[in-house]
């Protein structure tokens, strides 16, 4: 087993591990983490009643005001093999919440071509293309309206997230995301401006290579994003009490397969977030958060499976994550808390997948429609 550090809030640090193994390189690229102090959420109730709409993560039930003129553009690049997504204009003035920033609606991208999306390359810009510094952004959530999530069915499939660390999903060679021409992708981004300077006419960015699945010499495998919650498959913000938590989830694994290596997504004042497979009775992954002498979330480790072959899953394993937080605050925060852990899962057969597609939605008029039969 090897462990690596991470940077903070990190959507999912594995791909840069399993590309430094991979490069046979023994440090990761560790970036100087952010000292971003997490805005507490509002209260879980608020948050409830859109959760089941489309399998949110944190910012549907808020109570924000929505930014007008955004939206998604997309430009292929078929010579290279690269998408481009830009999504704005947003408008970022000093010192202001999430709460009190206007928030971009969902935007959706439709998927151009039958692929394999290999990585994601997020990062923030002005008008001009000058960076724009990633502490703007509280997160970017990537979901796959047309699948459901092979561990908890009642969300779509979350492919991608990133925060203000602006972490860059490396490729791993040999595996990808497929996707097939028209699926739509919910982008789910939230903004903050921490800092006193303003920024205006700013762009989020992320650049996705792909391999097109009609390349006949492509032998790219499917891997799925695997997200083991300490919420199970609810929302997965939750809220903190003074002192210590320990909360508890579980997930039963219905597919046979691999699990290739595994990441933590946790917030300020995190001790600890463990993986096991209770049916097996064996801890799967320990992973220790790196906090600051404030309780600042620095890094959560990254731990890989390759020198075993990958961590195998048996249809009907049940999974149990622990996460353990210390509050030093003195306060509770409300919903201050996740407890990710966050993989990659290579099933053994992959047609078995193919049942996570979703039945297209009747349309509103075809909705209308039946309720004027009834
Ligand atoms: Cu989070």
């Amino acid at each position: 087993m090897r462990v690596l550090e991470s940077p903070k809030k990190l959507w999912l640090a594995l791909p840069i591990a399993l590309l430094s193994i991979s490069a046979m390189a023994s440090v990761p690229a560790a970036r100087a983490a952010q000292q971003q102090q997490q805005t507490p959420a509002p209260a879980a109730h608020d948050m409830d009643h859109m959760q089941h709409e489309h399998g949110g993560f944190m910012q549907e039930g808020m109570h924000h005001a929505v930014a007008k003129g955004i939206k998604l553009e997309q430009q292929v690049d078929s010579a290279t093999h690269t998408i481009t997504l830009r999504e704005g204009p947003l408008t970022l003035p000093g010192n202001t919440s999430h709460m009190k920033m206007p928030q971009p609606p969902d935007v959706f991208w439709t998927i151009p071509l039958d692929a394999f999306l290999l990585a994601y390359t997020p990062r923030l810009v002005d008008a001009n293309g000058s960076a724009v510094p990633g502490i703007v952004l509280h997160h970017t959530a990537f979901w796959n309206t047309n699948r459901s999530d092979f561990l908890c069915p009642n969300k779509e499939e979350h492919i991608f997230g990133a925060g203000s660390e602006l972490t860059n999903w490396t490729e791993i060679p040999g595996y990808g995301y497929r996707v097939q021409h028209g699926d739509k992708i919910r982008i789910e981004t939230m903004v903050h401006n921490p800092t006193g300077t303003s920024y205006d006419q700013v762009y989020l960015e992320v650049k996705i290579p792909y391999a097109p699945a009609a390349d006949p010499t492509a032998s790219t495998k499917s891997v799925y994003p695997t997200w083991m919650d300490v919420q199970s498959c609810g929302n997965s913000g939750y809220d903190l009490k003074p002192g210590n938590n320990q909360n508890t989830g579980t997930v039963t694994v219905k597919y046979n397969g691999i699990l290739l290596g595994v990441g933590g997504h946790m917030h300020d004042y995190a001790k600890q977030i463990v993986l096991e497979d209770a049916t097996r009775k064996e801890t799967v992954a320990t992973l220790d958060a790196k906090l600051d002498e404030k309780g600042q979330l620095l890094s959560m480790p990254v731990v890989t499976f390759f020198d075993r072959g990958g961590y195998k899953f048996s249809a009907g394993d049940l999974l149990r994550i622990t996460a353990t937080y210390d509050n030093t605050t003195g306060k509770s925060l409300p919903s201050g808390a996740m407890g990710i852990v966050v993989g990659y899962f290579l099933p053994a057969d992959d047609s078995a997948m193919s049942a996570l597609r979703r039945k297209p939605k009747p349309t509103a008029r075809q909705v209308a429609a039946a309720s004027h039969d009834m």
